[in-house]
């Protein structure tokens, strides 16, 4: 069975974006596949974070998790911070990575642009999360198109390593889908939705009640014109909602073409809004189950016990082939 790893930072509240570019590709792999989905605390903090809102956002994905569709008996969900090997063989991964590979990190530029001061970990980040992938030796990594860059850095230094020191490393492929691999933002469809955007009228949050979502979409950007289209380079706008669109309602993008043929962007975005209102409904209520029953505390203890029976072999393996003195 091939092994999937994947995680989210919780960094903020989790957005469509996250859902339909990797939480719904998540809950599809782990039927057969070896699944390991975390919740990227350590990645978190590569930005600034408020103590309490971290620890109630890391509850947060982790509950988001189960409530759409992963099952715990099937995936290990934990949280990373909960296995100290991924700190471990981050280091040694940040100690074979070049300055210049970070150096020339899109999200890196993006996430440092402007700023007066920039924390070293936001560089280095990659460097962890080739500690997470390779740790499990993971075969496929689901992630949107906007994270492939920091996969091709985990390659590297998954074939850097075994040159060096002897094979030991998968050397993980990505699993990007093919629609839906990056939803943008509602204010601005050069820039991908993203939950740290300060905007929350940026993106739709997972938890954003009925009312709020209706009203995010009928402020949402358009165009002058009246066509539903689906034209990324002319029409980048009509053409995300309509991205969303077919992914809420399951129908294709010819499909919606033809059902707005003449009818202008006011009923379908009336209709985009419920479709995305019915699919993120049944997952709210099952978060507010989880949260109120307290289960999620077993759930990621027995995760990230199973996550560091592996993990911890593997910090084993590397250290003795880098040549440490093993206790
Ligand atoms: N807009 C998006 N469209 C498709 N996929 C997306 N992902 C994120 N945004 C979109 C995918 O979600 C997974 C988790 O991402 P992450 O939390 O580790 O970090 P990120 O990619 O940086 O996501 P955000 O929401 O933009 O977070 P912040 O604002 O904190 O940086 C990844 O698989 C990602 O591809």
């Amino acid at each position: 069975m091939k092994k999937v790893l994947s995680g989210i930072q919780p960094s903020g509240q989790l957005t469509l974006g996250n859902y339909i570019g990797a939480m719904q590709n998540f809950v599809k792999l782990q039927h057969d596949h070896h699944c390991f989905f975390m919740v990227v605390d350590l990645h978190a903090i590569t930005v600034p974070q408020e103590p309490a809102a971290l620890r109630e956002q890391s509850e947060a994905v982790a509950a988001l998790f189960i409530a759409a569709g992963i099952d715990p008996s099937k995936a290990s969900v934990f949280l990373q911070s909960h296995v100290p090997a991924h700190a471990e063989l981050g280091w040694l991964m940040t100690t074979l990575v070049y300055m210049g590979e970070l150096e020339r990190m899109t999200q890196f530029k993006d996430k440092s642009a402007g700023k007066e001061s920039v924390g070293a970990g936001l560089l280095t980040y990659p460097a962890l999360m080739a500690a997470d992938i390779l740790l499990y030796n993971a075969d496929l990594v689901p992630v949107g198109d906007d994270q492939k860059q920091h996969l091709e850095i985990t390659r590297d230094l998954a074939h850097r390593f075994n040159q060096r020191y002897g094979e030991q490393f998968t050397v993980p492929e990505p699993y990007i889908p093919q629609v839906g691999a990056r939803i943008m933002s509602l204010d601005d469809a050069s820039k991908k939705m993203s939950k740290s955007n300060p905007n929350p009228g940026s993106y739709i949050a997972l938890l954003d009640e009925p009312d709020v979502i209706r009203k995010k979409i009928s402020r949402a950007v358009t165009d002058s014109g009246r066509e539903i289209k689906f034209d990324s380079a002319n029409k980048p706008e009509v053409s995300n909602l309509m991205s969303i669109y077919s992914h809420c309602a399951n129908l294709s993008i010819a499909e919606i073409e033809a059902k707005y043929d003449g009818q202008g962007y006011g009923p379908f975005k009336k209709d985009l809004a419920e479709a995305v209102v019915a699919t993120l409904e049944p997952l709210q209520q099952r978060y507010k189950d989880i949260r109120s029953s307290g289960e999620l505390k077993v759930i990621l203890r027995q995760g990230a016990e199973q996550a560091a029976e592996i993990a911890n072999r593997t910090v084993r393996e590397v250290k003795e082939k880098m040549g440490f003195v093993m206790p």
